[in-house]
């Protein structure tokens, strides 16, 4: 989908993210998937507020139905002359629905993606196949992605890709997020993790997407809330 975060938009959200991986690689250090930042929306107003995104939220209900939720929201840069840990091959979801979508996954190219800096390469079909795919199978049958920062892709999260190698001396960054449906677990506790304030400053859709209307009540006092006030709101799906 063409042109859907604007260049004002593209450039906050890649300070945000640029700040985000430097101080996560001061406070996280060598950890598995060292450079992705999780959690973005915490990171930065504009980051936060793609989770209000319209043309990413009618794609993503369309699949997923009005209730569906954020399951993840992270990044994915690949750096100078390197890959990241995005690069084995992988789905974002592993369950195996035949004909049911559980998880879409929504990337934003921060950068343009292109073959030199390691546009997502994925195995067209692979999302109806029980089984991973061999790496030659892959390699044989992959095709990779090609698109202008501000782009939106959209795909099913069962599909099998991974992000390609920069072959060039600059970074190529990406926000990667991942909803799934209403019934189903986060990644993280969004309504803990997150601050009040950053919560309260987002639209309904974002509300609903870090999950305050399928949240789940630790005492009586809060199952019995009055209807404005319930943490599990009804027809969540
Ligand atoms: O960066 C990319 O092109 C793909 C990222 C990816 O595969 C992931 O984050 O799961």
């Amino acid at each position: 989908m063409p042109s859907v975060l604007n260049p004002t938009r593209i450039s906050a959200a890649k300070a945000e993210l640029i700040a985000a991986i430097e101080e996560d690689a001061v406070d996280y250090g060598d950890v598995f998937d060292k450079g992705m930042v999780h959690n973005c929306m915490a990171r930065g107003a504009t980051m936060a507020a793609v989770l209000d995104q319209p043309v990413m939220n009618a794609y993503v209900s369309a699949i997923l139905g009005d209730s569906c939720i954020l399951y993840a929201y992270q990044s994915s840069s690949l750096p100078p002359s390197a890959s990241n840990y995005g690069h084995r091959i992988h789905v974002d979801s592993p369950r195996f629905i035949p004909g049911y979508v559980t998880n879409v996954g929504v990337i934003f190219p921060l950068d343009d993606f292109n073959d030199e800096n390691g546009g997502t390469e994925y195995l067209p079909g692979s999302h109806r196949t029980p089984g991973p795919p061999t790496a030659e199978e892959f390699e044989q049958n992959m095709a990779s992605i090609s698109c202008r920062a501000g782009d939106m892709i959209v795909f099913n999260a069962r599909l099998y890709h991974r992000s390609g190698a920069n072959h060039t001396d600059r970074y190529r960054h990406a926000l990667t997020l991942n909803f799934c449906r209403s019934y189903m677990r986060q990644r993280f506790d969004f309504p803990r993790l997150l601050d009040p304030g950053l919560i309260e400053s987002l639209g309904e859709d974002g509300k609903r997407l870090v999950g305050m209307n399928v949240r789940v009540p630790t005492k009586l006092e809060e199952f019995y809330l009055p209807e404005e006030e319930r943490l599990y709101k009804p027809n969540q799906g």
